[in-house]
This record gives structure tokens, C-alpha cells and sequence, in this order.
């Protein structure tokens, strides 16, 4: 585990009060910074040309922030009026890229959070692409298409002059799936009168890759298997306890039952169900249609399901696990989470979700030496075959679905052994520290190679 001595430690802590002064009020930002400089500060402060260049000062302000006004009607002829922002917050390794988030909790501070974040991820899977997030603290939940395409329509009136296949190429997360993507890009190309590449995450039938849908939670799979393997254990036969039912967790617990896992749970913000049995195959598919096409609650699983039982108001980490995919928000995982957990005999947390553990929960595994995988290892599946999507798009080909999941079980495996190569301690591997440092690393070189901007 990382052990900061106090030189350390000072340098940590006179950088975190500096950027906490010049950014109040933002928890999360702060909390995504602090995992990051902690990690990598040992390793930082001895580079003297990473210090002299100021890079960590420099990297932690965004090079842009733009927040708008996004004004729509409800049916029933109500005006209704949203923040949307837009975080650029650096493109040293290729343009900006990141997803787009609409929920009621977004604010500058979530997506500040996000968007660092991301630089480090998108550097980790080797592609060309700079960090970026974006969203609306708007509420899909309750709405009907229309209202959601009017929406989207309002929102991409402003964000379309900032985009583009070359500058900055959105993407889904929570709250923008397929339905959302494809409002959004028909009104890019209604304002610009242009077809582009400039969004990820597309449908087939217009430009969307292969794969794409499935490729976080396959790659937290894929991720976690590597993990096992490297101490000469796998999924087949665990049991896997994951949380959420949207895209990520949905895709995860497919991949695990092809890996012969048994998936104990899943959830949403009503509550978890607990399946003593292990998901099988009909109730995955009914889980799917459920959150896809019906966007209905976890609860109605149970309803249908006599052996699953549900939970209201909690989460999935008391039941006995050994694994735990996190898949469904930041912080959805505290320190008294981690501790029954541990207690219960967990061998390795894969982040599906941004920043799902609170910085406490990382701590503690880390100290019990539990295989923890960051989010922007373990879910960097996603972005990486939203970069195979740039790629096709520019080459105007699509790839088959095997050819593109060949590539991300590639990318997955080279990110596992970049954490190896910085993380690896004796007879334990920090994943958090090898990953930090390792998407630090190409970013704080390359802005070293372009001087002084
Ligand atoms: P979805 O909107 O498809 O699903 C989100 C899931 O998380 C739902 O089950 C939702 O429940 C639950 N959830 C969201 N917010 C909360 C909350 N505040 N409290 C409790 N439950 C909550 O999103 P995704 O699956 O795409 O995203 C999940 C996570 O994965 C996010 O952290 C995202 O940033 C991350 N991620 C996503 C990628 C992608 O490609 N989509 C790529 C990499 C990371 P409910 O429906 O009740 O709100
Ligand atoms: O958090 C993430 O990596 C995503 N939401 C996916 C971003 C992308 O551009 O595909």
C-alpha cells in the first residue's frame, strides 16, 4: 500500500488547500484531485522537470468551462429551464471526449470531477483522446419522449457550436443512452447541415459502432478477470454482487455470467435485489427490457421473480460476496460498506462506475491489499470503443462485433499491465497508484514536450 512520508504529505496537503481555496463547494472535484495527487505525488516530486514545468498546477485547471441556459416546454405547454455545461478540461493527447450526464445531482463540481478523471482513463487506453464531460441537471425519470427530444434539441442549440469530430465528440452516460444520442446528434446535424463523427455512441444503422453499448461493463469484466488471473484465480464459479441496472451494470453481469460467475444483485435508486440463486440467462433478458424499453424500477423484478427478493432503500454491499462491481454512481460505496465486505471475505472491488468509492472505502481496501480496481481503469471500456467508433467513422467502415470486442479485450489487457508496471508492489499490485501514475505519466510528458501553453 502507499506509504506517504512526510515530505509527502506536505506537499499533499499544501497543494490540496490551494486548489480547495480556488474551488469552494466542489466535494467531488476535490475528492477525484486528492486520489490522484496522492498517488502520483511521491513518484512527482521526483521529477524536478514535472515540478519546474508546474504541470500538476497546470492540469488541474480545466482549459475551459461553459455552462448555458437550456430552455424547453413540457406537454402540457410549461416552460421549463435547465443548466447545461460543458467541461473541457484538457486535449494535450487528442480532442477533447466524454460523456454527457443528465440527472437532477449535475453541477460544475460532478463534472469537474468527471472530466479530470477522464483525462487519466482516455490516456490509459492508448487512444488519442483528451478529457472532457458534460450534462444537465435535468431529469429524464417521469418525462415522455417528447419532452426528453425537446430536450435534447435545446441542449444541442448551444453545445453544437463547441463540438466537433476533430475538437470535442460527446458521448452517453447516466441518463443518456440511445434514445437521448440520437436526439442529440439529429440536431448537430440539423444546425450544421453535416453528417460528422462528432458523437459516440450511435445507433448502428447511422454510424454507431459494434460493441459500444456492451463495452464498459464487458470491460470491467474483462478487467477483473485479468486481476484474477494475475493471481491465479478467475470469475468462473465467484460470486459477484453488482450495483445498478443501467447500461454498465446491465453489460457487466451479461459478460460475468458468460464467465460463470454467479450474479447476486442489482439495483437501482429504489433499493437492491438479492438473487440467491445466481441471475440466469431469461431473467437477464427480463431485467434488459425492463430498464431499456420499459425504463421501469428494480423492484418490478422482484415482482415477477418469486425467488428475488427486494430491498427498499439499500444497497447491495451487506450480501455475501467475492466480488463487487460498483455500477451505478459516485460515493455509492462508504467506509462501513468496505469493512462488511472485507468482513465477508471480498478479493476484488471492479469500478464500473466513476469514483464509486468514497475516499475511506478506497483506504481500507487498500490497507486489507483487496484487488481495487479505479474506474478509470476498469471502466475505460467504454471511452475505448467510443475512440474504435471515431476511428471507423473516419475510415467510413464498420468494424464486425469481433474484430471491435478483440480490440477492447486488448486495450483492457494493456491497462492492466500499465497498472502493473507503476502499481506493482511484493506479492501485491496497487491498482490505484499504477493507474494514476501510469495516465499521468503520457499526459505531464507530452505537456512537457509542447513548453510553455
Ligand atoms: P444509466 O443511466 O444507464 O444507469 C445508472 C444506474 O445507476 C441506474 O440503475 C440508476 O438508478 C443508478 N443510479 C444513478 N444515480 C444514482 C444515485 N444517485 N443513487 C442510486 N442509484 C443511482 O448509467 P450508466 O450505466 O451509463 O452509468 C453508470 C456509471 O458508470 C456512472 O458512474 C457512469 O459515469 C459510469 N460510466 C458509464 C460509462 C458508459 O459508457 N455509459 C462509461 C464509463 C463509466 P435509477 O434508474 O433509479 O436512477
Ligand atoms: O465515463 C465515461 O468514460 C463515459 N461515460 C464514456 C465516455 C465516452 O466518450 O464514451
Amino acid at each position: 500500500m502507499l506509504v506517504l512520508k512526510t515530505a509527502h504529505l506536505k506537499g499533499l496537503d499544501q497543494f490540496m488547500a490551494g486548489l480547495r481555496q480556488r474551488n469552494p463547494h466542489e466535494t467531488e472535484f476535490h475528492q477525484a484531485v486528492e486520489e490522484v495527487v496522492e498517488s502520483v505525488m511521491p513518484w512527482y516530486l521526483q521529477h524536478e522537470e514535472y515540478r519546474k514545468a508546474r504541470i500538476l498546477e497546470r492540469v488541474v485547471e480545466p482549459d475551459r468551462v461553459l455552462s448555458f441556459r437550456v430552455t424547453w416546454e413540457t406537454d402540457d405547454g410549461d416552460i421549463e429551464v435547465n443548466r447545461g455545461w460543458r467541461i473541457q478540461f484538457n486535449h494535450t493527447l487528442g480532442p477533447y471526449k466524454g460523456g454527457l450526464r443528465f440527472h437532477p445531482t449535475v453541477d460544475q463540481s460532478v463534472l469537474k470531477f468527471l472530466a479530470f478523471e477522464q483525462i487519466f482513463k482516455n490516456s490509459l487506453t492508448g487512444l488519442p483522446m483528451g478529457g472532457a464531460k458534460g450534462g444537465a441537471n435535468f431529469e429524464p425519470k417521469g418525462r415522455s419522449d417528447r419532452e426528453v427530444m425537446r430536450f435534447c434539441q435545446s441542449f444541442m442549440s448551444e453545445l453544437h457550436r463547441h463540438i466537433g469530430e476533430d475538437v470535442d465528440i460527446p458521448a452517453g452516460d447516466i441518463g443518456v443512452g440511445s434514445r437521448e444520442i440520437s436526439y442529440l446528434f439529429a440536431q448537430y446535424m440539423r444546425m450544421q447541415n453535416r453528417w460528422a463523427g462528432v458523437i459516440t455512441g450511435k445507433s448502428l444503422a447511422y454510424g454507431g459502432s459494434a460493441v459500444r453499448t456492451e463495452a464498459t461493463g464487458y470491460g470491467c469484466v474483462y478487467f477483473c478477470e485479468n486481476m484474477l488471473n494475475h493471481v491465479g484465480s478467475s470469475l468462473s464459479g465467484k460470486t459477484v454482487a453488482i450495483s445498478g441496472s443501467g447500461n454498465v451494470a446491465i453489460y457487466a453481469a451479461e459478460k460475468a455470467l458468460q464467465m460463470g460467475a454467479k450474479v447476486v444483485t442489482l439495483s437501482d435508486s429504489g433499493g437492491f435485489v438479492f438473487i440467491k440463486d445466481g441471475l440466469n440467462e431469461a431473467q437477464l433478458k427480463f431485467v434488459r427490457q425492463l430498464k431499456e424499453q420499459r425504463r421501469g424500477r428494480i423492484s418490478e423484478f422482484a415482482e415477477r421473480y418469486k425467488a428475488v427478493e427486494f430491498h427498499p432503500s439499500a444497497r447491495p454491499w451487506g450480501v455475501n460476496c467475492q466480488i463487487a462491481m460498483p455500477c451505478a454512481t459516485q460515493n455509492e460505496l462508504d467506509a462501513k460498506d468496505a469493512k462488511t465486505l472485507c468482513g465477508n471475505g471480498v478479493m476484488a472491488v471492479s469500478e464500473g462506475a466513476n469514483m464509486p468509492l468514497t475516499a475511506e472505502a478506497a483506504h481500507l481496501f487498500a490497507e486489507r491489499k483487496v484487488l481495487h480496481a479505479p474506474g478509470k481503469a476498469s471502466n475505460a471500456g467504454g471511452v475505448a470503443v467510443s475512440g474504435l467508433e471515431q476511428s471507423q467513422n473516419s475510415q467510413r467502415i464498420s468494424w464486425p462485433r469481433e474484430e471491435v470486442d478483440r480490440r477492447l479485450q486488448t486495450i483492457m489487457f494493456e491497462i492492466h499491465q500499465q497498472c502493473i508496471q507503476h502499481g506493482a508492489e511484493i506479492g501485491h499490485v496497487d491498482y490505484v497508484t499504477g493507474a494514476n501514475i501510469a495516465g499521468f505519466k503520457k499526459v505531464a510528458d507530452t505537456m512537457l514536450a509542447y513548453g510553455v501553453v
